[in-house]
This record gives structure tokens, C-alpha cells and sequence, in this order.
């Protein structure tokens, strides 16, 4: 008769007190590259980054910020190679997260505060307050996909966009 109440009271606490931590310390799963592209995702990546001018990459910028991306949508061709910043100009870290796109695209190389990266595939992009990310891909899959921010709460405050490849 004991055990169980306070059982659920130690767990209540932990929630309140787990809660706020994550929020602060952000849960966007942060950013996550793929070392080959996973199951679902555009593959012969190799050939198709070396099989275009990345001199001729069209620049593409958005900005996020609390609580948006601007601009919140984007348009590319297929085939045509881009170089996409993304700058974040707020105060806490925001994540650009659209699987439907990541599984459209042929990723050449992703530069972050940390450096380069050649990798095939993104899994997710956590970008931290006032960093710039570059992502150098090639959209492959025609389509229209979901952008959103997976930091707790981001998205229901609005910051959301689409993506159309065609
Ligand atoms: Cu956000």
C-alpha cells in the first residue's frame, strides 16, 4: 500500500526535475550523419557528387531563429548541385530536420564549426546558437517533405517549413 504511492511520487519528481534539464540542454537529437546512406535513402552517391561542377553550386540560404526558419520554403531541382546554409541567429540550438528530404538527396560533404565532412547521407542537423552549417548535396527523389525543428516544443511554436524537389 506504501511502496506503490511512493514509488510514483520519487518517479514525479524525477519528471519535474528530468524535465527542465532536457529542455535547457535541448533534445534535437543533434546532428547525425550517416557513414552510408541507410536503408530508404538515394544511393550511388559517389558517382553522382562526382558526376557534376560543384563549382556551379547554386547558394541557397535560410536562417533560423526562436521560432522559425526564413525563409520556410524551399525549392530545388533535381540534379542540380547546392550549397545550403544554414545560420542560426538565435539563442539556442535549432534543429533541419526533414527525413522525406534527407532520403531525397545525395549529400556531398557537410562543413560545421567542427569542419568538413564527407558523408553520403544526413541523418538529422542540430545547428547551436549562432553557428552556420554548410550542406553540399544534390537533390535526386522529386517530392514535397516536411522541414521542422525537433527541439522540445520548436515546431508547435510554429517553426515548421516544406521542401519541394522537382
Ligand atoms: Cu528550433
Amino acid at each position: 500500500m506504501i511502496q506503490r504511492p511512493a514509488t510514483l511520487h520519487t518517479l514525479s519528481i524525477l519528471a519535474f526535475t528530468l524535465a527542465p534539464a532536457l529542455f535547457l540542454a535541448g533534445c534535437g537529437a543533434g546532428t547525425d550523419l550517416a557513414q552510408r546512406p541507410p536503408p530508404g535513402y538515394v544511393g550511388d552517391v559517389g558517382a553522382r557528387v562526382s558526376a557534376v561542377d560543384w563549382a556551379q553550386a547554386r547558394p541557397v540560404t535560410v536562417q533560423l531563429d526562436e521560432f522559425r526558419f526564413q525563409p520556410d520554403r524551399l525549392a530545388f531541382e533535381r540534379g542540380t548541385p547546392y550549397r545550403l546554409t544554414l545560420e542560426n541567429r538565435g539563442s539556442v540550438a535549432h534543429t533541419f530536420t526533414s527525413e522525406g528530404f534527407f532520403k531525397a538527396i545525395a549529400v556531398r560533404r557537410v562543413t560545421t564549426a567542427q569542419g568538413a565532412v564527407e558523408t553520403p547521407a544526413l541523418v538529422n542537423l542540430e545547428i547551436p546558437a549562432g553557428q552556420t552549417d554548410v550542406v553540399e548535396f544534390i537533390p535526386v527523389q522529386a517530392g514535397t517533405y516536411d522541414l521542422a525543428c525537433h527541439e522540445p516544443l520548436h515546431s508547435g511554436f510554429g517553426m515548421t517549413g516544406t521542401i519541394t524537389v522537382r
